[in-house]
């Protein structure tokens, strides 16, 4: 090699590392953790090493929330692999606390019971958890679990900050006589992991980069465990959308989604102008390009919501009669009712409103797709229509209505909510638009 191209490649070294180092800086003033070293991310050499991250979410939370952390932890494998190949490992479904239909199997639902995992992977690599047992085996090398900052409270300054700590309470892994770590691993009771670790956190997704850059660096596969402590990194921004229409259902559910819509509600899409592109990435429409079916749709969470948002949630008889004129105002010849409600709240509404709708799946496909396939049908079944109409702050609703902005309704027919028995008018959603 000629003195030239020797000198040429000892200042490319040079800059690189520097450019790296201050970089590290920076991290440090912020993160209790220590520089990124070049090693870690490969830099330099051809092709960084795969590694995997899972995580996992408080056992309490629903179904539509954990849909939103995924979407959070997909965001920030994302930002990670501009340098570095991680894997995003899903995390088996259930059991979850809503899921209660008796005889139903209730835990290990692979993601693509529920979503479209090419689709998925669109967006970042993901694979399911039984196909990274297969990989990897059954030792994970970290658990990350998040906690809050013991004794913090909002004083209306936020700071980003993250650092390794005890314990604050008793966490849900403990070591065993071979050394390794065991503890809730979504029922698969083999696996466990090499390591583990506190981290008191507060911040967005990508707060955690440092760390898995820096100290945690070794682990091959990291979990991390209440990945809802991490806030989105870019709410609402094309990114975070971007992740969202990524995170289609699975062909099964939907085919039966648009068989009741043909079938009870007279809507097809070539009728709505909801035809969505094959590919996530390809399909961009204007806001008021859908018009939906020829019915309104009504998200009714009740359950434990009655009591957890008593003033927000109406009886059945004030939901008639806010659904009524709505009726009236679309020509709507039905009115779809999805609704965790039981049988008796839903004959009280036909009362009122004897053109109410709701899907009622067959036993066998109750089996198969449980709980979360019906919600994920029901969810469907709403965002194809003229008008929606949600409960307040219920994710469930959320999701809806980011199925219609990626369809192409005008946000009025679809950032709506039933107002509570003793409220004149309410606070309506904020219209959390699409970007592309
Ligand atoms: O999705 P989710 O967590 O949203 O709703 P929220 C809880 C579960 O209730 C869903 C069922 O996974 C469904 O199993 N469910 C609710 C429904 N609405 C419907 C519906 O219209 N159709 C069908 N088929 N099922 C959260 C809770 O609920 O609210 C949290 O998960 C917490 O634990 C929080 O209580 C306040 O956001 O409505």
């Amino acid at each position: 090699m000629s003195n030239l191209v020797v000198w040429i490649l000892c200042i490319i070294y040079f800059i690189c590392l520097s450019s790296l180092t201050s970089t590290a800086n920076d991290d440090q003033d912020l993160f209790a953790f220590e520089p990124v070293r070049a090693q870690s991310l490969n830099v330099g050499t051809a092709k960084p090493r795969k590694r995997y991250l899972l995580y996992s979410i408080n056992p309490g939370e629903g179904f539509n929330l954990r849909r939103d952390v995924y979407m959070r932890v997909a965001s920030l494998v994302k930002m990670m692999n501009d340098k570095e190949d991680w894997t995003l490992v899903l995390p088996p479904w259930g059991p979850l606390y809503h899921w209660k239909t008796e005889g139903l199997k209730r835990d290990k639902y692979l993601w693509k019971t529920f979503f479209d995992i090419q689709s998925l992977n669109l967006y970042v690599p993901v694979i399911e958890f039984e196909d990274f047992l297969t990989e990897n085996g059954p030792v994970i090398d970290d658990v990350l679990y998040l906690q809050h900052f013991e004794g913090d409270r909002f004083t209306g300054h936020f700071e980003e900050k993250i650092e390794e700590t005890e314990c604050i309470e008793a966490p849900r892994y403990s070591k065993h006589a071979d050394g390794k770590y065991r503890g809730w691993f979504w029922g698969y009771e083999r696996v466990a992991a090499k390591n583990f670790h506190c981290l008191s956190a507060q911040g967005f997704a990508a707060i955690v980069i440092p760390a898995l850059r820096s100290n945690y660096s070794k682990a091959r596969s990291v979990l991390i465990d209440r990945a809802e402590t991490l806030l989105h990194n870019r709410y609402g921004d094309e990114d975070y959308w971007q992740a969202r229409r990524s995170l289609r259902f699975a062909k099964p559910l939907i085919d039966m989604g648009d068989a009741f819509r043909r079938d009870r509600l007279d809507s097809t899409d070539d009728g709505d102008i909801t035809t969505l592109h094959p590919d996530w990435r390809d399909h961009q429409v204007k806001p008021g390009h859908a018009i939906g079916g020829p019915y309104i749709a009504a998200h009714l969470r009740r359950r434990d919501f009655l009591y957890g948002h008593r003033d927000d949630v109406p009886s059945i008889n004030r939901t008639a009669l806010q659904l009524l004129p709505l009726i009236e105002k679309y020509k709507a010849k039905k009115v779809f009712i999805a609704s965790d409600a039981p049988d008796e709240e839903f004959e009280e509404l036909k009362l009122y409103i004897p053109i109410a709708i709701r899907y009622v799946p067959p036993k066998e496909i109750l089996k198969k797709y449980g709980d979360g396939g019906v919600a994920i049908i029901d969810q469907w079944i709403c965002a194809h229509a003229r008008y929606f109409v949600g409960t307040s702050v219920s994710t469930f609703s959320f999701r809806i209505q980011e199925e219609r902005e990626i369809l192409g309704f005008d946000p009025d027919v679809t950032f709506n909510r039933l107002c509570g028995d003793k409220q004149e008018s309410c606070e309506q959603p904020a219209r959390w638009k699409i970007r592309y």
